[in-house]
């Protein structure tokens, strides 16, 4: 927790530790900006303004508008039906919930049997859990007991884009029209295949699903391989952007009377930051929910992150940015959809989260009274649980409780 409050005070007050280098004195323009009133030095509890450390000039620059609204703590549960857990299979990478004539719907990525890795015979055996994977999808009615109902969108023909897998999909509705974008794979699997993304749609939740024809979504095409290795993917001439190796966990928001695909890029030769590994998010967007999709120039929109998690708030885009980077473990809002600010920074949320589009989510952290996630039970085997947030605007100390007659 520590480390995280560090690496985002970082963050929230880079612009500040820019111009305000410590050996700075008091009375340089950029200190005059810091609000020193008696008020704000007590809040922040701040021993002398004449000798602020760089930790107390963070604080100082934290924009006013961080408020307790977007902390919370989360919760998870096992899944009944068909979606409890099951040796042998994995189900893993949620969309998010909606409910269509009274039954929630959810599609995830299915696949059987153990993940060998890439040191065999790769033509034949399963490189990852992801791979040789269909998308599925199951109902329910109460959002606990679920019903598996079958294959939405299987791996194309030998030769297609997506002959290799499809997985990691994401549900959007518009005008009475259901899509499901995902990732594609084609064969053979190896390190350095190029993950894109595909796109199928449907007048209803039960399919048929009509996939394109083409991705709507690859990788940039400006990175430079180091070796012949094909399964070296980090040894690189020239890394190229963000997502010039996989463009990943894409989701539609309609926003804007436009249509924004977020996604997490991974990168040739990827690094390692000081949170982790060098993850992104990037945004490409489209006039019609079928494409063609443009990049946004201001790729990438994260330095951070795994799994996409956006939803609309407050006429903006909310995301929830996990797993990497070192502003893993914050929710952070964007008026245009773009530009990103952090606005909270909370531990263990669920990874992979399918979010429940059926709630109202006017207030702040009502997006995570419920949705789902996916759990490791080993690396072979993943299953669907349903999480539970929720919001904690202040504390107590047990003792504190106990004197009220609380608990
Ligand atoms: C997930 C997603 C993508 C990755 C793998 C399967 O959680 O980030 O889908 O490729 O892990």
């Amino acid at each position: 927790m520590i480390r995280l409050r560090f690496s985002v005070a970082i963050l929230l007050a880079s612009l500040a530790m820019v111009c305000c280098q410590p050996q700075q004195q008091q009375t340089s323009d950029c200190d005059k900006e810091l609000d020193l009133s008696p008020e704000k030095l007590d809040y922040l509890g701040i021993t002398n303004k004449d000798y602020l450390s760089a930790a107390s000039k963070r604080a100082l620059a934290w924009p006013d508008d961080l408020t307790n609204e977007w902390f919370g703590t989360f919760q998870v549960y096992d899944l009944k039906g068909d979606l409890a857990y099951e040796e042998g299979v994995v189900r893993r990478d949620p969309s998010a919930v909606i409910k269509v004539d009274g039954l929630y719907y959810v599609w995830y990525t299915k696949s059987t049997g153990k993940t060998q890795g890439f040191e065999g015979d790769i033509e034949n055996e399963k490189v990852f859990p992801w791979d040789r994977c269909d998308i599925w999808y199951a109902t329910s009615e109460d959002g606990w007991t679920w019903k598996e109902e079958g294959v939405a969108v299987a791996r194309g023909e030998k030769g297609a884009y997506d002959d290799r897998s499809v997985f990691t999909t994401e549900i959007m509705v518009h005008e009475g029209t259901y899509y499901l974008c995902y990732q594609t794979v084609k064969s053979p699997y190896i390190k350095r295949v190029k993950n894109q993304v595909g796109l199928a749609w449907s007048d209803s939740p039960n399919g048929p699903w009509t996939k394109s024809e083409e991705p709507i979504l690859s990788p940039a095409d400006n990175g430079e391989w180091g070796n012949d290795d094909p399964n070296d993917r980090f040894s690189v001439k020239k890394k190229g952007d963000f997502d010039s190796h996989k463009v990943h966990d894409p989701c539609i928001i309609p926003f804007k009377g436009k249509f924004y695909l977020y996604y997490k890029g991974e990168q040739m030769g990827e690094g390692f930051t000081f949170g982790g590994r060098q993850i992104r998010h990037g945004v490409a967007i489209a006039d019609n929910p079928k494409g063609p999709y443009v990049k946004s120039k201001y790729n990438p929109i994260s330095n951070s992150g795994h799994e996409i998690c956006v939803w609309p708030q407050d006429g903006g885009i909310m995301s929830l940015i996990t797993t990497d980077g070192p502003e893993k473990n914050t929710i952070q809002w964007s008026p245009d959809g773009v530009n990103f600010e952090i606005k909270s920074v909370i531990p263990g949320a669920p990874h992979a989260i399918g979010l429940n589009r059926t709630l109202d989510t006017s207030e702040p952290f009502a997006i995570f009274d419920w949705g789902l996630t996916h759990q490791y039970k080993n690396y072979n085997w993943q299953y669907i649980r349903r999480f539970k947030g929720t919001q904690k605007t202040s504390h107590t100390a047990n003792s504190d409780a106990k004197a009220k007659g609380g608990k």
